[in-house]
C-alpha cells in the first residue's frame, strides 16, 4: 500500500441511531470535497459526512456489521499489515484499521502510530479513537440510543443533550465532549455506557544512554518519521531557520528524488527570512518568502481559534503566524511538514541551565498538551493543506521524552541531542542557531499586546485580556458558528477593553 499525497479523508460528522434520523448541519473550518455516507445494518443506522481532498474511497472500510471512517493517515503500515494474515492486502489506512480491529478488537489502536480520527460501528457499539497525540481533535455527544462525532467541535454545534462521558466538556457546548489524546471510548449506543482505554501515555522514566546512542536513535527516528510523512509529491516544508524545522527540511531533501519546496513567514515587523535562506540555499530548495502585514495577521485571529478550536492564548500566537502563512498557500491539496512540537519534549523553550527545571518544564508540558489542539491539521486544511509534524510522530515522542536531561541541555546548548544528530546535514551556523519561537520571530505577541495596550489594557492587564479576548473567539466561531471573515478582532478587542476598564466580571 502506498501512501497517496493526502490521507484519503481529513474529517468527519458521524452519527450512528437504531432508526434512520438525519445529521446536523455540517459545519466545517476545514476546506474540501464532502460526501456522505448511509448504511443500515440490523438495529442501527449510521449516516456520515466525510470530508477528503480527493477521491473518497479509502476513508471507510466494512465488512461484516463493522465500519470504520478514518480522517488521517498511518505512519506505521507496513509494520501493521505485518500483523494480518497472509494474503490479505488492505487497500486503505481505513481498511487496515478495518482488519486490525477485526483481531484485537479496541487494543487495536494500542499499535498505531499515526496522525488519526477513527470512528468504528460495530453491533451495538461506537468506538472512537484518538492517536497518541490526540493531534487529529475528536468530539462526540452521547445519550442513550445515539453516538454523533465529529473532528470539528462546532459541527456538533448543534446536537442535542448528549451526556457525560470520560471526556472533556467543551467550553459552552451543552454536552459535547473532546475525546482524550491517547483514547479509545467504547460506547454502547443503546445506554450511551462508556468505557475508556488509553492506548498512549507519555513516559515518565528517564534512559541513560552514551552521547553516541542518543545521538544516532534520534537521527534514526526523525529520519523514519520524516520520510513516512514525505509522500509522492513534492514535499513543503514550513522554515523557519531554526533547528527543527531546518532539520526535518535537511532530511526530507536528503530522502526527495528531486528539489523540496520550503516557504518562509514574516511580517513588516520581524521575519527570519536570512536565517531560513542560510538553510534553502544549502538544502537547493525552491524557497519562497510571505510577508504578512502585522494588520492582516492580527485579522487572522478568529480563523486561527475557528479551525484549532483551542483556548489558550500562547497556543494562539504560535499558531496565528502559521494561518496566515497556510492561507497564502494558494492552490491547495498540499503536503506541509514542520518542525512543531520538538520544544515539548526536549524543553527547547526552557533557557535555563538548570537539568531540574528543563525536566519540571518537560513533565509540565507533557502532561499538558492535551486539549490545547496545537497540532491540529485543520489548521492548513482551511485552504486545502495536509500538515503533519514528525516530531509528534509516536516512535519520535517516545524517545526524545524518555531521554534524561543531560542529553536535550548540553554543553551550554538545548536541544544538544538533536544539534548533534544533524550536524552533517546543516551549515554550522544553523545546528547553534539559539530557539526563538515563531510568535517572537514574527512579531506576533508584541503586535498582539500592542494591540491590547492601544485600545487602553494596562500591562500587567494584558495577559488576563489576551485570555478574554481568544474566548470570546471561540464564543463566536465556535459556539454561535460565525464565520470569521465576519469576526473582527479589533472590535472583540475593544470590547474585551471597555469590560476591564469598567471592572465586569471577566466571564471565562
Ligand atoms: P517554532 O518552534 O517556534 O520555530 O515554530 C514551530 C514550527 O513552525 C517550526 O518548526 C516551523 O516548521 C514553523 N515556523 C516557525 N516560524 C516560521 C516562519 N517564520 N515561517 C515558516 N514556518 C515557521
Ligand atoms: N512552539 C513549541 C510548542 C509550543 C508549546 N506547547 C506546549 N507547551 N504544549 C514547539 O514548536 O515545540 C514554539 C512555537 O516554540 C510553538
Ligand atoms: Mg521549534
Amino acid at each position: 500500500m502506498m501512501a497517496g499525497s493526502l490521507p484519503a479523508a481529513v474529517g468527519f460528522l458521524a452519527a450512528v441511531r437504531p432508526h434512520g434520523g438525519s445529521l446536523p448541519r455540517p459545519d466545517f473550518a476545514s476546506a474540501g470535497r464532502r460526501s456522505e455516507l448511509s448504511e443500515e445494518t440490523a438495529g442501527h443506522s449510521l449516516r456520515a459526512v466525510l470530508l477528503h481532498p480527493e477521491a473518497p474511497d479509502g476513508a471507510h472500510a466494512r465488512d461484516r456489521g463493522t465500519t470504520v471512517i478514518l480522517a488521517g493517515e498511518l505512519y506505521n503500515r507496513d509494520e501493521l499489515a505485518g500483523l494480518l494474515p497472509a494474503g490479505s492486502s488492505p487497500d486503505s489506512d481505513a481498511a487496515l484499521v478495518l482488519a486490525l480491529f477485526g483481531l484485537y478488537d479496541v487494543h487495536a489502536f494500542r499499535l498505531l502510530n499515526g496522525r488519526f480520527s477513527a470512528f468504528v460501528t460495530a453491533g451495538e457499539r461506537v468506538v472512537l479513537a484518538t492517536d497518541h497525540a490526540g493531534s487529529v481533535p475528536l468530539y462526540v455527544s452521547a445519550a442513550a440510543g445515539q453516538v454523533l462525532a465529529a473532528t470539528e467541535a462546532k459541527a456538533l454545534r448543534t446536537a442535542a443533550g448528549g451526556q457525560p462521558l470520560p471526556a472533556r466538556p467543551v467550553r459552552r457546548l451543552a454536552g459535547v465532549q473532546q475525546v482524550p489524546a491517547g483514547t479509545v471510548l467504547d460506547v454502547r449506543v443503546s445506554t450511551a455506557d462508556c468505557v475508556a482505554h488509553r492506548t498512549w501515555a507519555p513516559p515518565l522514566s528517564r534512559r541513560i544512554v552514551s552521547e553516541h546512542e542518543a545521538v544516532e536513535t534520534v537521527r534514526q527516528v526523525l529520519d523514519r518519521a520524516v520520510r513516512v510523512r514525505m509522500g509522492t509529491d513534492t514535499p513543503l516544508v514550513v522554515l523557519s531557520g531554526g533547528i527543527d524545522s531546518s532539520s526535518v527540511a535537511a532530511l526530507s531533501a536528503r530522502r526527495s528524488a528531486g528539489r523540496i519546496d520550503t516557504v518562509s513567514m514574516g511580517t513588516e515587523e520581524a521575519d527570519e527570512f536570512p536565517q531560513a535562506r542560510v538553510v534553502a540555499t544549502h538544502l537547493r530548495s525552491a524557497h519562497r518568502e510571505v510577508t504578512v502585514s502585522t494588520a492582516d495577521l492580527l485579522r487572522r485571529m478568529p480563523h486561527t481559534v475557528w479551525a484549532a478550536e483551542s483556548l489558550d492564548p500562547d497556543i494562539v500566537e504560535y499558531l496565528l503566524p502559521l494561518t496566515a502563512l497556510y492561507l497564502r498557500l494558494e492552490g491547495g491539496g498540499r503536503r506541509i511538514l514542520t518542525g512543531y512540537g520538538a520544544d515539548i519534549p526536549l524543553g527547547g523553550m526552557h533557557r535555563e541551565d538548570r537539568l531540574p527545571h528543563l525536566d519540571t518544564a518537560v513533565c509540565h508540558d507533557m502532561a499538558t498538551f492535551d486539549g490545547l489542539n496545537e497540532m491540529t491539521p485543520v489548521l492548513s486544511q482551511i485552504s486545502g493543506h495536509w500538515s503533519t509534524h514528525p516530531y509528534w510522530d509516536r516512535d519520535v515522542l517516545d524517545v526524545l521524552v524518555a531521554l534524561e536531561a543531560g542529553l536535550k541541555r548540553r554543553y551550554g546548548q538545548d536541544k544538544w541531542v538533536l544539534r548533534a544528530a544533524m550536524g552533517d546535514l546543516l551549515p554550522h551556523e544553523v545546528v547553534i542557531r539559539p530557539k526563538l519561537g515563531v510568535h517572537e520571530g514574527s512579531g506576533t505577541t508584541a503586535a498582539f499586546t500592542r494591540l491590547l495596550v492601544d485600545a487602553g489594557v494596562p500591562h500587567q492587564g494584558v495577559d488576563r485580556a489576551k485570555r478574554m479576548v481568544v474566548h470570546d473567539l471561540f464564543d463566536h466561531v465556535v459556539v454561535a458558528g460565525r464565520h470569521p471573515d465576519e469576526v473582527k478582532t479589533e472590535e472583540v478587542v475593544e470590547q474585551v477593553a471597555e469590560r476591564l476598564a469598567s471592572g465586569a466580571p471577566a466571564a471565562l
